[in-house]
């Protein structure tokens, strides 16, 4: 194979989940403008993701989030999802929207408030087996706004029981995904705030619990690639949730606001082997202005395009200059990867699949718009608040 091949054919196997809540309307704490066609239904979410699918080629599965898709029959809901041409992917629990949670869920200091938080985290897993899901993907809210307000250590504590006993409930091949944030809802002290604690959870665990990286949850400068290249030298790399940050968790298209850090992201995940194990490339975002599946299918496409020129970067010429200290020229070769206009190749790949070579368009005149315009009226809120 051509090196241009090799570059391709990996192209052609990546995988970018979608999540069923950037379907729905969403918004900030200020207002959500609702907009016209959006699912009323976990099932109307799966029918937007499978037309993510048909016109990337490269959007095959779709996270879940419980409650807010919560159904009688999910193994109903999983061969809806599969009769479209998707699958469910991650489960994602919610131990932050109910009044019992104020003080946090599993770091909770009421043991009642923790095993009804424990209870949900098992209903996921049991939501798994239903649908064929792998991944349960586990975000805490839990933390304190004030000195003193809670024991610290006694927290982690509380939080490591809890996801032992969730992790005993894992079968063979399911994974538990541990996602970190920095800061918020909690202000001043957040359980999991960071890849060392959920490192230092996981590792405790075994090889079924992973890290997951999103891309939002970093303070200002933090290099996240370097993130991601010590994660996965450990084995440790679950997956991602993209999305863009300007400010805070701002939950905004991959690769809109740093398309330079997403592509350094993928380059240390080629580099290290993820592309080809079992990485999840999620995304995690909500779309509060624009049209959400368009923006969707813009956020695959600025996965896929940053993957590209990551794949492109000349690793040989890139080691040789690293050998030799030539400062400029290693960094020359990465540039000239990234400024690499990679969007004829990705139409290339895209006819090759059979596809369209433009999404964004094809999927425009397809008509789906309109259509669910006009059958879909009263959408359900998605997101927060659901
Ligand atoms: C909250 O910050 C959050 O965006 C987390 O990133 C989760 O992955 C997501 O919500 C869904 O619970
Ligand atoms: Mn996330
Ligand atoms: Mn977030």
């Amino acid at each position: 194979m051509t090196e241009l091949a090799a570059v391709k054919a990996a192209l052609k196997t990546q995988a970018v989940e979608t999540p069923s809540w950037a379907y729905g309307n969403s918004g900030t704490r200020f207002k959500v403008f609702a907009q016209a066609g959006v699912p009323r239904s976990p099932f109307e979410k799966l029918d937007d993701a499978a037309k993510v699918h048909e016109f990337t080629g490269v959007a095959p599965t779709v996270a879940l989030h419980i409650p807010w898709d919560r159904v009688d029959d999910y193994a109903a809901l999983a061969e809806y999802a599969e009769k479209r041409g998707v699958r469910v992917g991650a489960i994602n629990s919610n131990t932050f929207q109910d009044d019992d949670y104020k003080l946090g869920s599993v770091c909770h200091p009421d043991p009642a408030v923790r095993r009804k938080a424990v209870g949900h985290l098992l209903e996921c897993v049991d939501i798994m087996d239903a649908t064929g899901s792998k991944d349960l993907k586990l975000w805490f809210a839990d933390g304190t706004n004030y000195p003193g307000q809670d024991d610290l250590r006694g927290r982690q504590d509380r939080l490591a029981e809890a996801l032992a006993e969730v992790y005993e409930r894992l079968g063979d091949d399911q994974r538990m995904l541990l996602e970190y944030k920095f800061f918020e809802p909690a202000f001043y002290a957040t359980d999991v705030p960071d890849w060392g604690t959920a490192y230092a959870h996981c590792l405790k665990l075994g090889d079924k619990a992973q890290v997951v990286v999103d891309t939002g949850h970093h303070a200002p400068g933090t290099n996240i690639e370097f993130i991601v290249a010590t994660l996965l030298r450990e084995g440790k790399l679950g997956g991602f949730d993209f999305n863009s940050r300007f400010y805070a968790d701002d939950d905004l298209m991959v690769g809109a606001a740093d398309p330079f850090q997403l592509f350094r992201i993928m380059y240390e995940v080629v580099r290290g082997g993820g592309f080809s194990a079992d990485v999840a490339f999620m995304l995690d975002q909500c779309h509060n202005i624009e049209a959400k599946i368009p923006a969707i299918i813009r956020s695959v496409m600025n996965v896929q395009e940053a993957t590209a020129k990551a794949l492109l970067v000349d690793r040989d010429a890139l080691a040789a200059a690293q050998a030799s200290g030539d400062v400029l020229e290693a960094n020359a070769v990465v540039m000239d990867a990234y400024n690499t206009d990679v969007r004829p190749l990705l139409r290339e790949v895209r006819e090759e699949m059979g596809l369209d070579p433009e999404p964004l368009k094809a999927y425009r005149a397809s008509g789906w718009a309109e259509k669910v315009v006009a059958e879909r009226v009263g959408g359900e809120q998605a997101g927060w608040g659901a």
